[in-house]
């Protein structure tokens, strides 16, 4: 077990809850002497950061921007009297790639993998009614051991360089909001939640998991705030009347009161918002709540212009005002677990989210994306590392679906994002994975992995794990781009054509697909790059989609333009954004809009 609560940091009457966001002492620490010089007592320097935010896009150094290495920083925080007697801890949304934290000169934990939140006990720790200090050193290199995959390279100056396996940039530093906690000793820690639909009701299904023995008590309010329903003891049924269902854009929410009682006095309090519904996977079909749904939406990145991959509450609520305006129902949070709150918007919007863990590069390439389609092989699941990349990818895992498996809007899991598969050595890495995610999410939700180009029904020998089959496919762009578009679609349908063979009786999406356009860019007739050429691209794509009736939904590459690692076949990062990194809509916004609010929800759904 997870040694530290997942649940998301909130004051109730007996829960207290500080952020810590705001100008932190910053440094960076190329020749990582900060441990040898003690700066977890104190970091030298007056260099100010704002946390939360990645560091890169604020300066004008171009060795800041591309660091790769250890750095640190530093707050002071306040913790007033009256929390003693309570257990005190810090609350890191995610630190990337890797953290270790001090308070007041003494290590007090680490936490590997950039994404997930973790937590500092810090009680023994702390001056009460005093100031304390917390230092954090945080590195971002990559490795082959731990999620994301690439490598760090040293160049001929001595610098150290971020070499992904992937093609987002290397953003990192702490990305998300860190909170001071105070929690009583005895305390709810985590909360399983299993709906059943029984004609008109619904019985939620709980188990609370408390670090202590006292009772526990469970009241389901409406969004009204009439009580619906109450349940006693740790684990239990509340049966709901008339339930409101969670449904697609269309979201209602109750809330979940959980409390230990001692006699009358309340020891703990948590809260949470939660949805009805049920997903499954029956046949070709994805059904929310028994209904076949067909996906429409995206591929997204947390990106923006200046805070990089930090999370910003602003552009939040713009992206989702986009996919509302768009006719857009779901979206993948590719390539790693996205900030907290953003779940809980999509809760909120009605949003399908498939929600990855950052399992990306698990294929040896600096330019996946181009070789991901020549057949290439590098015996990734081959090296001697695997173990304990595995072992990473395991405990990322649980961290993500322990944080996520109450959202509502988590239909799905995505164990992977084009790995490797055309080899032996790739399936019991598979299994373990994918049987982990089963044990570990009570809901049992369908389980997913991105297919790359590579990896065609006669090649790929990992498909099978996946309960929803999801391709990332570029026939059009990395394969017969441009006037030879006619050839693309032919081998399209062929491949499909593969899948069709098989018989799966599963339904598969396209988790990626698209072609990199210039906002700036128009050109009649059209050419590879144009805003007229992404719009031929989207014609001739989704004429394939439908024409297949076990194709259940497209996720378009990518919702924005997004920044990447510097190179040829980038123009200062990824253009296949339907929307500019300013989120301004190109021309095939609105090619996918008419698209978009045309198809049923249930598209497809009675070809099964
Ligand atoms: C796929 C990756 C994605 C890339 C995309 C592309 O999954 O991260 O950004 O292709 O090349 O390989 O645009």
């Amino acid at each position: 077990m997870i040694e530290y609560s997942m649940l998301y940091p909130k004051v109730t009457e007996t829960r207290r809850c500080v952020s810590m966001d705001g100008m932190w002492k910053f440094k960076l620490d190329g020749e990582s002497e900060g441990e040898k010089k003690n700066w977890g007592n104190g970091i030298p320097g007056d260099e100010v950061i704002p946390v939360p935010a990645s560091f890169q896009d604020f300066y004008t150094e171009k060795d800041i921007r591309e660091f790769a290495g250890d750095m640190w920083y530093e707050t002071e925080f306040f913790v007033p009297g009256e929390w003693e007697g309570k257990e005190i801890s810090i609350r890191f949304g995610a630190a990337t790639h890797r953290a270790l934290v001090y308070v007041n000169g003494r290590e007090v934990t680490k936490h590997e993998g950039g994404f997930l939140p973790f937590a500092a006990d810090v009680t023994e720790h702390v001056e009460y009614n005093g100031y304390n200090k917390l230092v954090v050193k945080v590195n971002n290199e990559l490795t082959v051991t731990n999620i994301p995959c690439g490598e760090t390279v040293v160049l001929s100056n001595g610098k150290k360089m971020a070499k992904p396996y992937f093609d987002f940039f290397n953003y990192s530093g702490l990305q998300r909001s860190v909170y001071l906690l105070a929690l009583p000793k005895e305390s709810v820690y985590d909360i399983d939640l299993t709906y059943e639909i029984v004609g008109e009701d619904a019985r939620v299904n709980y188990d609370v998991k408390t670090t202590g023995g006292h009772p526990v008590f469970v009241e389901l309010f409406d969004a009204s705030g009439e009580k619906a329903a109450q349940g006693e003891g740790k684990s239990g049924s509340l049966e709901v009347k008339n339930a409101h269902l969670w449904q697609v854009r269309n979201a209602y929410l109750y809330r979940l009161v959980v409390k230990i009682k001692d006699g009358e006095a309340c020891v703990d309090s948590y809260e949470q918002e939660i949805g009805i519904r049920t997903v499954e996977v029956s046949g070709e079909n994805i059904l929310l709540n028994g209904k076949p749904v067909y996906l429409k939406g995206f591929g997204k990145h947390e990106d923006s212009d200046i805070v990089g991959r930090g999370f910003d509450i602003n552009v939040m609520k713009r992206d989702f005002e986009l996919m509302k305006w768009i006719g857009a129902n779901s979206f993948r949070t590719a390539h790693y677990p996205y900030s907290e709150e953003i779940y809980q918007m999509a809760d909120r919007e009605g949003f399908l989210v498939i929600d990855e863990v950052a399992a990306v590069g698990l294929f040896a390439s600096l330019m996946n994306f181009m070789e991901a389609s020549t057949g290439k092989q590098t015996a990734f699941f081959e090296k001697e590392t695997t173990p304990e990349l595995l072992k990473a990818h395991l405990k990322a895992l649980e961290e993500l679906i322990t944080r996520d498996k109450n959202h509502p809007c988590v239909i799905a899991w995505s164990l992977l994002n084009e790995p490797e598969t055309t080899n032996e050595a790739a399936v019991p890495y598979f299994k373990e994975v994918f049987e982990t995610a089963r044990d570990l999410d009570p809901q049992k939700r369908p389980r997913t992995f991105a297919l790359v180009m590579n990896s065609v029904p006669e090649k790929c020998k990992c498909y099978s794990f996946s309960d929803i089959i999801a391709l990332n496919r570029y026939y059009g762009w990395y394969v017969k781009g441009g006037y030879e578009i006619c050839d693309a679609k032919e081998m399209f349908v062929k491949e499909l054509e593969g899948w069709k063979a098989l018989n799966l009786n599963k339904p598969f999406i396209f988790s990626e697909y698209g072609a990199d356009t210039m906002a700036s860019e128009h050109k009649l007739p059209s050419v590879m790059w144009s805003q007229e050429y992404q719009k031929e691209y989207l014609d001739m794509t989704h004429e394939v989609f439908d024409s297949y009736g076990f194709i259940k939904g497209e996720q378009i590459w990518n919702f924005a333009d997004f920044q990447t690692t510097e190179g040829i076949l980038r123009v200062n990062g990824n253009k296949k954004g339907v929307f500019t990194r300013q989120r301004q809509p190109k021309d095939a916004a609105y090619l996918l809009k008419e698209r978009w609010e045309k198809l049923p929800l249930d598209y497809k759904g009675n070809q099964a």
